[in-house]
């Protein structure tokens, strides 16, 4: 009962700010709730041992020999397989919510079609679109996003700026479309929960919808080279205004300012 308080109620993990965190929590916490579980049982069944157990004084021979049970050799076997085949069920259909296993390609990613045509695209995950409360009318924001031994550039089509920062408006779906020019990075957003390799040749998806304004970083997540540790840059989620204000101020063309 105490792990599973501990595994609800104590959070190691950072601020939520996308529609796609609160979905992979959830599966964190049922994971932490059943390893502080476990530690704690077993831990607690080790003390009891080493008290209960222990050799009485003037007591010099072996301990009895003990070959084989059966019952308790059966229970030890079922109760792993059935959390494991939970966790594996359970785990799939976060994976699923999040998006993971939803064909590339199609419907929403209409933004990217004239890239897709020469390339298949891997990856769509961080879609989370039943669970993000936003109408889907919004169209998402695309965003291209460039990889290099040791830097991440964010390209906006709309506007045509480059960036080194990644800005963001809260409460709008954003698409990448991540490609690397050397070598295997990954874009690691831990307040967002998601993280998606970059691949040189290899264009992939990564799509997300900010819900919490703030700095967060990005942080390459794939060992990269030797300053693979610097690799980061921020993504600024801020809100509608202040982001059209930051387009406006860095967009090269003029028509699409408001
Ligand atoms: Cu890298």
């Amino acid at each position: 009962m105490g792990g599973l308080w501990i595994g609800q109620n104590v959070n190691l993990l950072p601020i939520e700010a996308s529609a796609n965190a609160p979905v992979y929590d959830e599966l964190f916490r049922v994971l932490f709730s059943i390893g502080t579980i476990l530690f704690i049982g077993i831990l607690g069944l080790v003390i009891y041992s080493l008290i209960r157990f222990r050799r009485k004084p003037g007591q010099l021979s072996d301990g009895i020999a003990l070959e084989g049970n059966l019952p308790l050799e059966i229970f030890w076997t079922a109760v792993p397989a059935v959390v494991v085949l939970f966790i594996g069920i359970y785990s799939y259909d976060i994976y699923d919510r999040m998006g993971g296993m939803t064909p590339l390609a199609h419907g929403d990613m209409h933004t990217h079609n004239s890239a897709t045509t020469e390339s298949k695209i891997w990856g769509g995950i961080g879609n989370a679109s039943e669970k993000t409360g936003y109408e889907s009318s919004i169209a998402s924001l695309p965003i291209e996003v460039t990889a290099m031994q040791f830097a991440f550039l964010f390209h906006y089509p709309e506007g045509d700026i480059i960036s080194g920062e990644l800005h963001v408006p809260v409460g709008r779906p954003v698409s990448m479309r991540m490609e690397s020019n050397d070598v295997i990075h990954a874009f690691w957003v831990p307040e967002f929960r998601l993280k998606q390799d970059v691949i040189p040749g290899q264009p992939t998806i990564l799509n997300f919808t900010p819900t919490k304004p703030g700095r967060y970083p990005v942080i390459c997540a794939e060992l990269c080279g030797p300053y693979h540790g610097g690799m980061r840059s921020t993504v600024v989620v801020e809100d509608p205004n202040e982001y059209q204000t930051w387009f406006n101020k860095n967009a090269k063309d003029e028509t699409l300012k408001t």
